[in-house]
Parts: structure tokens; C-alpha cells; sequence
């Protein structure tokens, strides 16, 4: 059968590039990701501590709000809900910011930041991620549009409130969810899947 794509997406052949800031060539040797913000101890990852513990695999398309989709990507890295678990994020903390080496930023709302599917990645279709594609690091949220997949990541914070991100200054939906088809703020009313695929 036929995956069902969201609403008013089309399948698209190749990844696009995007780096609105430009590629940061990041060396994976001095490279940190650092969870903070409202949180009861902020921590600091190294690239090899996050790539020696157990990896996840799997495969989920990818769609970006431009309405071009990725069918079946094969994603692998670790649950985001496991890596700042550590941290210990305080009951306030209500929104995560990811923020990236060269200056992009993008806000997701905790449920989303710690979904069971939520993954740090590190490989895409089986092998690290490119300069280009975001090496070291970048999130994917299965249920969220393509931009709050922040490449170059560095920094997971948690904060109290919404705040806009790169994107979002622009009118871009705080949220994003794909199946609500959540493209711009103020977007909403439509029914929101929990699932990865509709079923339309
Ligand atoms: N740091 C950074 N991350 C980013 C972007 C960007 O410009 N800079 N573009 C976003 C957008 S709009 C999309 S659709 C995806 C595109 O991923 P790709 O460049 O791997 O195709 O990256 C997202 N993450
Ligand atoms: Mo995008």
C-alpha cells in the first residue's frame, strides 16, 4: 500500500540543502552538545560518548514545509528523552530551543523534544552525516516539518516559555506539526495525528 503523505506534501527524490547561515565545518574532536537551560544539572556530550553508547535505527520519511518529502530515510542516533535525562529538566521547562554552531535556532515544544521517537542523529541512510547534511549532529522529529530538524546542533535548551526561533520570526508555526498541517502561525483547527503516517 501506498504510504499516505500529510497533507499537501509531494514526494520529492533528493534531500535539498538548506543552511540559511551558511556550513559550519565542525570538528567532531572539539564539537560539545550541551543541555541546559531549566534543567537541575546541565550537562556536556562529547561526539564519541554519544556515538559509543547503543544507537536506534529507523527508517521515517522527512518532509520539508515547502511541501518536498523524503520518502524513508534511514535515521540513526540516540532518543533525544534519553539524552537529557540526565539533566533533570524542572516541571517549568515547557519548550526546547536546539541551537546550532553557526547561529540557527529552532524551538519545539517539550512533548515533541522527548517523544519516544525524538532522535539525536548522527548517521543518515547508513553513514554520518555529511558537512552538509549537519555533521556532527541534528534532531529529527518524525511528526514535526523539516526545519525544526536543527543541523549542527550544540545545544539543547529548555525553557519556560515559547520563543521564536530562526524560522519562526519569519511567521513559521510554533509548533509544525505535519499531519495538523501546522505551516504557519495561527494555522490550526485540523484533527492531529499521534501516529508517524496518516491513514487519509
Ligand atoms: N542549521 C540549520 N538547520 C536547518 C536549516 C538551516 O538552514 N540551518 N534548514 C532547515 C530546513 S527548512 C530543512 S527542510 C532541513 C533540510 O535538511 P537538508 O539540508 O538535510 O535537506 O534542514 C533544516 N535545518
Ligand atoms: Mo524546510
Amino acid at each position: 500500500m501506498e504510504e499516505a503523505l500529510p497533507p499537501g506534501q509531494v514526494w520529492g527524490k533528493k534531500f535539498v540543502i538548506y543552511a540559511a547561515l551558511g556550513i559550519p565545518r565542525v570538528d567532531a574532536q572539539k564539537w560539545r552538545l550541551k543541555v541546559d537551560g531549566l534543567v537541575t544539572s546541565p550537562i556536556e556530550y562529547t561526539y564519541s560518548q554519544l556515538t559509543s553508547i547503543p544507537q536506534t535505527r529507523y527508517v521515517k520519511s522527512f518532509y520539508c514545509v515547502t511541501k518536498w518529502s523524503i520518502k524513508d530515510v534511514e535515521w540513526e542516533g540516540v532518543p533525544i528523552k534519553d539524552l537529557v535525562s540526565a539533566a533533570g529538566p524542572k516541571p517549568d521547562a515547557k519548550w526546547v530551543m536546539f541551537h546550532c554552531e553557526e547561529g540557527y535556532t529552532a524551538p519545539v515544544p517539550i512533548e515533541d523534544a522527548v517523544d519516544a521517537d525524538a532522535l539525536l542523529a548522527f548517521k543518515l541512510n547508513g553513514k554520518p552525516l555529511s558537512a552538509e547534511q549537519g555533521f556532527p549532529a541534528r534532531p529529527f522529529f518524525p511528526n514535526l516539518y523539516g526545519w525544526k530538524s536543527a543541523k549542527w546542533v550544540n545545544r539543547i535548551e529548555f525553557v519556560g516559555g515559547y520563543q521564536d526561533g530562526y524560522w519562526e520570526i519569519y511567521g513559521y508555526h510554533e509548533r509544525a506539526n505535519i499531519w495538523a498541517e501546522e505551516r504557519f502561525k495561527g494555522d490550526h483547527g485540523k484533527p492531529v495525528k499521534r501516529t508517524a503516517y496518516g491513514t487519509a
